[in-house]
């Protein structure tokens, strides 16, 4: 089994999107492990995107993702990173494919709505950083014999 850190982004929660973000990804049979909502600290901002230091984009996506608070998610499954990011879409939303989130319901990549780790690696690292073990849950679903083979 795989986890990945999901960030529903301030945009997102302004714009009313939180339910049908989380639905997107429930329905997809991902499992929700840990979630909760936070007003992201600069320093907490800084290290989550810390691979982008420097760049051009780094400053003002430090300040749009404290910008207002936001919802995170642990999610488990198979597959879970590429799966999540499939159902995210393109870090561009006029490139991402319609029927993904960002290609629902964004237009701009400095407002693209949500955030997936890239790799099962950096799901746990990412889920590390944004919660404490005692936040994540373990149990079964009834429903997972009909998601899961
Ligand atoms: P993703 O969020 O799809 O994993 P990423 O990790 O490459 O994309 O970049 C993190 C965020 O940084 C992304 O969601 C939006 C912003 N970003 C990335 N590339 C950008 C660019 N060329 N111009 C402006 N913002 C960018
Ligand atoms: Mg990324």
């Amino acid at each position: 089994m795989e986890r990945t850190l999901i960030i529903i982004k301030p945009d997102a929660v302004e714009r009313g999107l939180i339910g049908p973000i989380i639905t997107r990804f429930e329905q997809r049979g991902l499992k929700i492990i840990g979630m909760k909502m936070l007003q992201v600290s600069e320093e907490l901002a800084r290290k989550h995107y810390a691979v982008h230091e420097g760049k051009p984009f780094f400053e003002p996506l430090i300040e749009y993702i404290t910008a207002s608070p936001v919802v995170v998610m642990a999610l488990e499954g198979p597959q879970a990173v590429q799966a999540a990011r499939k159902t995210i879409g393109a870090t561009k939303p006029v490139e991402a494919e319609a029927g993904s989130i960002r290609g629902d319901f964004g237009m701009m990549v400095g407002r693209n709505l949500v955030h997936g780790s890239d790799s099962p690696e950096n799901g746990e690292a990412e889920i590390a950083l944004w919660f404490d073990p005692s936040e994540l849950l373990s149990y079964e679903r009834v429903i997972d014999r009909w998601i899961l083979e």
